[in-house]
């Protein structure tokens, strides 16, 4: 099927750039761990005739006229979140994690109140309480941290909690390779009053597969987004639990009216169609065996790491996600790693390690997952001819190490640049890749 038609009618530069991008997702590894490949399905509501309509407000109550049809369809992804989620309130309009995240904030704090989340470095994220996010900076962030071995540190965690008295408690990682610790949390945030709010972007399709303990009976509030391992559109989702509604039972309007009219206007309706397909996608048996297979593949492709030398914070992974540590190899070598492997055709990201010994922006680390990759229908086996691509691709960045001094970095790159451009290795590596991929289809019924 031509899918593109249109947009090759009306605009060629565009067009060049999404021919040119799908043949990029189709012929390289993509295994930035929060990116996944939604269906067809999915994709056919993002472009359909919802993006057309306003409909502020909430179904049965809307602002505007004529949504009667956004009603059934917000009303599906409402049901049907509540059903894979077994919570009895849900938000389906956030735009994205950031915004959701912040929605939960300004529901149940206050300018100037105490929170705590797992520190960004360690693994947490930028709206946990991160000093440059507007969530650092509007309330009182203590963060938490992980242990030397890069577990998340209960202990300090409990003490911290203890002493600061947080009214919000987050609990859920982007950079965390391990299971969270739910139920230790939900007795932290019980101890000193706070709220807990988990938030599962990461993980929802694993929680929804039964790949990793669900937080829904230890946490007051659930965020996720809805693109990464849940494999829908880009968009999130806000979550009430039975729990949280014991403690309030108004979180859940407190939570709508704070979305709408406090932060947002009008929802995005082709997203939430598109939710609402990803959800009963996610429903179906075969969900199940992908969700477990992430967790095998992120393992397998661990080990296969591990034995060819690679460290690995917490020398492994429970989850769909992978943290390497560079630093035996040299001085901020996740930018060197990144654009080594993105020549060779895997795309992973750059990331701080614990306790970061160079510096956010020429972090330590490559932080890499599985979701993408399984979706595609690989399995151990291939995890393992990629754990030798990326040692591979790694063996040539060895030598490399960031300078100190600022000035002398920006050249520095740029000679590494052209140094990985002319590499018969890597260049090797990559139509390896490429061949690989070539036996995993994606998107085989569309032409562009
Ligand atoms: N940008 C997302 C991630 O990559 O984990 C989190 O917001």
């Amino acid at each position: 099927m031509e899918w593109f038609y249109k947009i090759r009618e009306r605009d060629q530069e565009v067009f060049m750039h999404l021919k040119r991008e799908l043949e990029r997702q189709r012929t390289g590894l993509e295994m930035i761990p929060s990116e996944n490949f939604t269906s067809l399905a999915v994709m056919q509501a993002l472009g359909s005739i919802f993006t057309n309509k306003y409909s502020e407000g909430y179904p049965g109550k809307r602002y505007y006229g004529g949504n009667e049809f956004v009603d059934m369809v917000e009303g599906l992804a409402v049901s049907r979140a509540k059903r894979l989620f077994n919570v009895p309130h849900a938000n389906v309009q956030p735009y994205s994690g950031s915004p959701a995240n912040l929605a939960v904030y300004l529901a149940l704090c206050k300018p100037g109140d105490t929170i705590m989340g797992q520190n960004l470095t360690d693994g947490g994220h930028l709206t946990h309480g991160w000093k440059t996010s507007v969530t650092g900076q509007l309330f009182r962030s203590v963060p938490y941290h992980v242990t030397k071995e890069g577990i998340i540190n209960i202990e300090e965690a409990k003490q911290l909690a203890d002493e600061n008295k947080p009214r919000l408690i987050w609990i859920g990682s982007t950079a965390y390779p391990r299971r969270l610790p739910f139920r230790e949390f939900a007795e932290i945030a019980e101890g000193c009053g706070a709220y807990l709010a988990a938030d599962i972007s990461h993980i929802s399709g694993l929680v929804i597969g039964g790949a990793h303990e669900s937080p829904v009976a230890y946490a007051d509030i659930v965020t996720t987004t809805t693109h990464k391992t849940l494999r829908g559109p880009r968009g999130a989702i806000i979550m009430a639990t039975d729990k949280g509604l014991r403690k309030d039972p108004e979180l859940g309007e407190k939570i709508d009216k704070t979305i709408f009219p406090g932060m947002q206007g009008g929802p995005h309706d082709h997203v939430t169609a598109a939710i609402a397909i990803a959800l009963e996608e996610a429903s179906k048996p075969d969900f199940i065996e992908y969700a477990v297979q992430i967790v095998k593949n992120s393992k397998a492709l661990a080990k296969g790491l591990m034995e060819k030398g690679v460290n690995l914070v917490t020398g492994g992974s429970d989850n769909h996600l992978i943290l390497a540590d560079l630093t035996n190899m040299g001085a901020g070598m996740g930018l060197f790693a990144q654009e080594a492997l993105d020549a060779a055709g895997i795309t992973v990201n750059k990331n701080t390690i614990p306790g970061e010994p160079f510096s956010p922006f020429y972090p330590s680390g490559i932080r890499l997952g599985t979701p993408a990759i399984t979706t595609r229908g690989m399995k151990e086996p291939e995890m393992l001819v990629i754990s030798g691509f990326i040692a591979g691709a790694l063996q040539e960045i060895k030598g490399y190490s960031m300078p100190n001094s600022k000035e002398e970095r920006q050249p520095y790159i740029r000679g590494f640049k052209s140094y990985i451009q002319g590499n018969e290795r890597l260049r090797s590596i990559r139509s390896s890749v490429s061949e690989l991929c070539s036996r995993f289809p994606l998107y085989p019924d569309l032409e562009a």
